[in-house]
């Protein structure tokens, strides 16, 4: 079989992360696409892409698959002129700034592989504390404690596209960041999160290149779960010292399970007896957890590896595969929806109901 032909849209540290675990998984880079053909000329030389080309549609009679990977109001455009031409798609998280947009794509690439990178779902031990939940062993869940919280926006020094609704949407943190959360959240679970309240805060309205700044540097939301759970969430890019702190835990009625992204190589489990910690340890994990082991126990698996996972398991979709876990553009909408609702819940000081997927589509 001749490899799969991989274009990239974007020239940022997405674009080097994506054409990474494009390589690893054997592909091609034929093209990329960046904002000016200076730019694009200098990725394709960084990131060892054999052509810059001047626009999408350029690229797009030469590729099997585009992977989108600009600022967030660009990706439903390019996501649709992808899809609409046949070829298959992965588009960074947030799918769209609307869920208007979000649906519309996934209507658009339904005859097409579609894919996010919700790339915390490809650690090993995120499948592990899945599989607890499902075969029951944790009991019924009762309660989480999940947060992600970042400081690279702590000081008016710091900027980034992201802080302007014109580039980066309605929503900061928590479409940035807040969605991976819910996103692992309902993976490990299985529990679609039903209600919210929530309250946002911008603590820096004054940037170095952005002035009255409107989105979020921080959202606090309280949860109830379809299944009967309640939890809270904590999402901020302005917690000192804090650099990619994604934790969640669940609390079962039988076990606590509770994972960390920066310490992605263990899961506690809590008992009221005997708690434990479970390490990466493929023998040890169920089926799901131990295919995404790539090197022995106590050889560190991380961020690029999860990352690697994920584009591999897209490509087998392509292939005509059907890896368990992966992330499509319905998910995607999804949680599109949980950051619309958590932004209205907040505005409107009120609990709101989330759209079920049904309702969506
Ligand atoms: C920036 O906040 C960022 O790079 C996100 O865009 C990523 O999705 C997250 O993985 C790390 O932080």
């Amino acid at each position: 079989m001749s490899r799969l032909r991989v274009g990239i849209v974007g020239g940022g540290f997405m674009a080097t992360v994506h054409s990474r675990a494009a390589r690893a998984a054997g592909a091609e880079l034929a093209g990329i696409v960046s904002s000016s053909p200076t730019r694009g000329a200098a990725a394709a030389e960084a990131l060892g892409i054999e052509r810059a080309f001047p626009d999408l549609d350029a690229l797009l009679g030469e590729v099997d698959v585009v992977h989108v990977c600009t600022p967030n109001a660009f990706h439903a455009e390019q996501a649709l002129a992808v899809a609409r031409a046949g070829v298959h798609v992965v588009c960074e998280k947030p799918l769209a700034t609307t869920v208007a947009d979000s649906r519309q794509l996934v209507r658009a690439a339904s005859g097409v592989t579609a894919t996010v990178p919700f790339v915390y779902r490809f650690h090993p031990l995120v499948r592990e504390a899945r599989a607890r939940v499902a075969s029951g062993e944790a009991g019924r869940v009762l309660s989480i404690r999940a947060s992600y919280l970042q400081d690279w926006l702590l000081s008016a020094d710091d900027d980034n596209w992201r802080v302007d609704p014109e580039t980066g949407g309605r929503s900061r943190a928590f479409a940035d960041i807040g969605s991976h959360l819910v996103d692992l959240l309902e993976f490990i679970t299985g529990d679609p999160i039903a209600r919210v309240a929530a309250t946002r805060r911008t603590f820096v309205e004054k940037r170095a290149e952005h002035a009255a700044v409107s989105t979020e540097d921080a959202a606090a939301v309280t949860i109830e779960t379809a299944g009967g759970a309640i939890g809270t969430l904590l999402v901020s890019q302005a917690a000192p010292g804090r650099k990619n702190a994604l934790t969640l835990e669940i609390a079962g009625s039988a076990e606590s399970i509770a994972f960390e992204q920066e310490n992605p190589e263990t899961i506690w489990v809590g008992r009221r007896g005997g708690s434990l910690s479970i390490p990466r340890d493929a023998d040890q994990l169920s089926p799901d957890a131990a295919r995404l082991c790539t090197v022995p126990a106590g050889h560190p698996q991380g961020y690029q590896d999860a990352f690697n996972a994920f584009v591999a398991d897209s490509y087998a979709a392509i292939a005509g595969g059907e890896p368990e876990g992966l992330p499509r553009f319905t998910d995607g909408l999804r949680a599109v929806q949980l950051t619309e609702t958590v932004m209205d819940a907040a505005e409107r000081g009120a609990w709101l109901d989330v759209p079920s997927e049904g309702d969506t589509q």
